[in-house]
């Protein structure tokens, strides 16, 4: 299992995290994911053999909120 953080300032409130995390949700190789929209990012823990942190990302802007460096 690997963990990554995104930055994803775009988010506002509890709609802006289910909506985060839902899409993460659905992808197979996501184990948890937690929006913290308060700060702005959001951590996954994930099996890097079943997802790549490009589709995680990609789910991320799928929910409708940009990844900033
Ligand atoms: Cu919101």
């Amino acid at each position: 299992m690997s963990n990554a953080t995104f930055n994803v300032p775009e988010m506002t409130c509890g709609h802006c995290k289910a909506a985060v995390e839902g899409e993460l949700d659905k992808l197979s190789g996501v184990e948890r994911s937690n929006a913290d929209f308060e700060k702005g990012i959001v951590e996954v823990r994930y099996d890097e053999d079943r997802v790549t942190t490009e589709e995680l990302e990609g789910a991320i802007e799928e929910a409708g909120y940009s990844v900033t460096a």
